[in-house]
């Protein structure tokens, strides 16, 4: 293990000491992770984003795992880009129930020239209810990215789903490198990357190493590195394809964690699918962020009221947005009113 352990995030690790991780005995795995975990996150805040889809359905991609590529039939409602003014009451509604980020997904390609303008506005609306925003669009060219940051887009979710190795048994129509390249341009854009995977499409631990190894091994870490378990949908290829084994998928995110440490590691799709027990052993790997609300892009998940009773139950509080802000304000308060009782009692003091 390198002398920095575990404070600094590396971007030179090898698939030898990422198997090394996997193969620990699954206390050990764990206990490091939480180790890692409270060296720079508070362990009991999970931050909430809320996910709308914009646009649905009929994409021309042939993602195996995915409800929306026009290759399938899902027996999907299709709909074309919503309205603005329809996202930004979607948007005020998530903020309602406490949702900090609000994320846009649009089963596109990548986004035209005459869909750009709309979805700028989007960014801008969400941006003035106080949100933090994000998309997933697609692929980008430089300019798009330079424009979705300019309107306040701050993260840009573009997952690369899988290693390399596995990657052409599940997408052909976009290659890894055009991924990689997105991820580029959005971050020569200033933008901050999210960026993950599934698990349970038929990879080996190997394959979860190898889309940690480059995940990690970016010139800088994604701020958010959203970890999905398959929900399998009918009508698509991977439909039938075997649960994933519970414990290699909290391993998986103690990995995450350990080799992003100052990542939010998302527990992404698949919470419907999960138990409270999972949930909670996800949060003790080193997750501190989930998707919040009763839907993700078009299938379940859980409803607001059964996550805030979940966060109940374990002591977790919802992650803050202006956290940082919020703690120093509070701070100030509290000294005011530590000097102000000081100055009483010394005033007691002398009166008496
Ligand atoms: N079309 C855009 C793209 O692919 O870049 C954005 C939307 S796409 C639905 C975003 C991500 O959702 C995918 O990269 C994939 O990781 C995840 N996803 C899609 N279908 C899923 C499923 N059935 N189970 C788990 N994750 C899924
Ligand atoms: C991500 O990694 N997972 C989200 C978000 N980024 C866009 C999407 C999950 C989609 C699950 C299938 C669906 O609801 O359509
Ligand atoms: Fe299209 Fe995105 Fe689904 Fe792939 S994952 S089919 S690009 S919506």
């Amino acid at each position: 293990m390198s002398a920095t352990f575990p404070f600094a995030p590396r971007n030179d690790w090898s698939l030898a000491e990422v198997r090394a991780l996997f193969e620990l005995p699954f206390n050990d795995l764990l206990f490091q992770a939480q180790t890692v975990h409270r060296a720079h996150f508070d362990a009991n805040r999970v931050q909430v984003s809320t996910l709308l889809s914009i646009k649905t359905g009929a994409c021309p991609e042939d993602c195996k795992y995915c409800p929306q590529s026009g290759h399938y039939n899902t027996g999907l409602d299709k709909e074309k880009l919503m309205e603005v003014q329809k996202v930004l009451d979607a948007a005020a509604e998530a903020k309602a129930i406490g949702s900090t980020r609000f994320c846009m997904g649009a089963a596109w390609k990548h986004p035209s020239a005459k869909d750009m303008p709309y979805v700028l506005k989007m960014v801008e609306g969400v941006k003035a209810l106080g949100m933090e925003t994000c998309m997933t669009l697609g692929k980008l060219s430089r300019e798009q990215t330079v424009a979705l940051a300019e309107a306040g887009l701050d993260y840009y979710n573009h997952n690369l789903d899988t290693s390399p190795e596995f990657y052409g048994n599940i997408i052909t129509t976009r290659t890894y490198a055009e991924r990689l390249e997105t991820l580029a341009h959005v971050r020569e854009a200033g933008m901050k990357i999210c960026s993950g995977g599934i698990l349970g499409m038929g990879e080996s631990v190997d394959d979860r190493a190898g889309l940690l190894i480059q995940l990690a091994n970016l010139p800088e870490q994604p701020e958010s590195v959203p970890i999905n378990m398959l929900v399998k949908v009918k009508g698509t290829p991977l439909a039938e394809e075997k649960d994933v084994d519970p414990f290699d998928f909290i391993r998986t995110l103690a990995v995450a964690r350990i080799m992003m440490p100052k990542s939010h590691v998302r527990l992404s799709a698949g919470r419907e699918q999960m138990n409270d027990q999972m949930q909670a052993l996800a949060f003790f790997a080193g997750a501190n962020s989930i998707f919040y609300g009763e839907k993700l892009l078009t299938t379940a998940n859980p409803q607001a009221g059964k996550d805030m009773q979940l966060f109940a139950r374990l002591g977790i509080k919802p992650e803050e947005r202006q956290e940082h802000a919020d703690e120093v304000h509070q701070a100030a308060i509290e000294q005011a009113l530590v000097e102000q009782r000081d100055s009483k009692l010394f005033y007691n003091a002398v009166s008496a």
